[in-house]
């Protein structure tokens, strides 16, 4: 399945792995390039060093391209920046910021930058600004999002822009990768699936909370304060919501959250922890490889739009 986007990032299916703080590490990353896919090193809160590290243990494990996804709300993101080009990163996805700043350097660097975009207003920008693409992510998603949803986006993003649109948020199928496609996009970029792939080194407590999630699982936190961030809903969401409805400070609401993440994701507390995920959750149902994952979806998205 050839588009502008698998001819861009020199890979076989039209599939990106999401940049996941905590999850997207060099396992996964390489197992989504060697299945074909593109893997990122999801940069998220971590040190240039420790996303340098990531990097070169991930090209142990494929020659294949991988990217990595700079966090723009990180402390951390300056320093990332450089690493990317440092180390002959040849695709760097972005999320929750304007990437402007670091453009010129990426481009120039022959860096392919694929900003992550919440409206069509950012979308533009970005074009102008040098982007190669850009994923548009719908609401649908886990972590921190934006208002808009993947199937409004979408075509309002490719209406808008005559770079290729990646759609994300909300797909985990086949047939989400299909209708993806006719909304607009020439890829998919999920993260929620592959956080409970064979390859993802997530406490398994963490993958068993995904498999058993329903439909209506998710909430988000975070709201009041312009940090909307989707997780699945467990006493930490309990506890936030109440306090932001008490009118609690970002600061006060921030400790609550500190570190939650990492008790998820490394020691498998569901309870107290921050269990990122998208709406799709209640939808995966079992632990697979990243081959077959990608194989099984790939052959049910050329089916569809066949069809
Ligand atoms: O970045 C993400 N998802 C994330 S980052 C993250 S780490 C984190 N942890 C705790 C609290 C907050 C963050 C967890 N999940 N997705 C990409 C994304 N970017 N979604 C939405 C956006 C976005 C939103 C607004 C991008 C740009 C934007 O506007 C920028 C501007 O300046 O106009």
């Amino acid at each position: 399945m050839k588009t502008r986007v698998t001819e861009l990032l020199g890979i076989e299916c039209p599939i990106i792995q999401g940049g996941m703080a905590w999850v997207a590490e060099h396992h996964l990353a390489a197992a989504v390039s060697e299945a074909g896919g593109l893997g990122l090193i999801g940069g998220a809160n971590a040190p240039g060093e420790v996303v340098r590290e990531e990097i070169r243990k991930a090209r142990e494990l494929t020659k294949k391209p991988f990217g990595v996804n700079v966090m723009l709300m990180s402390p951390h993101a300056d320093d990332v920046a450089k690493v990317v080009v440092e180390e002959g990163i040849k695709v760097v996805t972005t999320g929750a910021g304007n990437p402007g700043k670091y453009m010129e350097m990426w481009k120039a660097a022959g860096i392919k930058v694929i900003p992550v975009v919440a409206s069509v207003a950012l979308a533009r920008m970005m074009e102008k600004g040098g982007a190669d693409a850009v994923i548009a992510e719908g609401m649908e998603s886990g972590g921190h999002i934006g208002e808009a949803t993947t199937m409004t986006l979408v075509p309002q993003v490719a209406d808008a822009v005559s770079i290729p649109v990646i759609a994300a948020g909300g797909i985990g199928d086949g047939r989400g990768i299909a209708a993806a496609f006719m909304l607009g996009a020439e890829a998919v970029q999920m993260g929620t699936r592959f956080v409970v792939a064979k390859e993802s080194i997530v406490h398994p407590g963490y993958k068993e909370r995904i498999i058993k999630a329903k439909d209506i699982d998710s909430t988000v936190t975070g709201r009041t304060h312009g940090h909307p961030v989707r997780c699945l809903r467990n006493q930490m969401t309990r506890d936030y919501i109440k306090m932001e409805q008490e009118g609690k400070s970002f600061e006060e609401l921030e400790y609550l959250t500190l570190g939650t993440l990492r008790k998820a994701v490394m020691e498998g507390d569901t309870v107290n922890g921050t269990v990122m995920a998208g709406q799709i959750a209640g939808m995966i149902k079992k632990e697979q490889t990243c081959k077959e994952m990608i194989d099984e979806m790939m052959a049910e998205a050329v089916q569809l739009l066949h069809r």
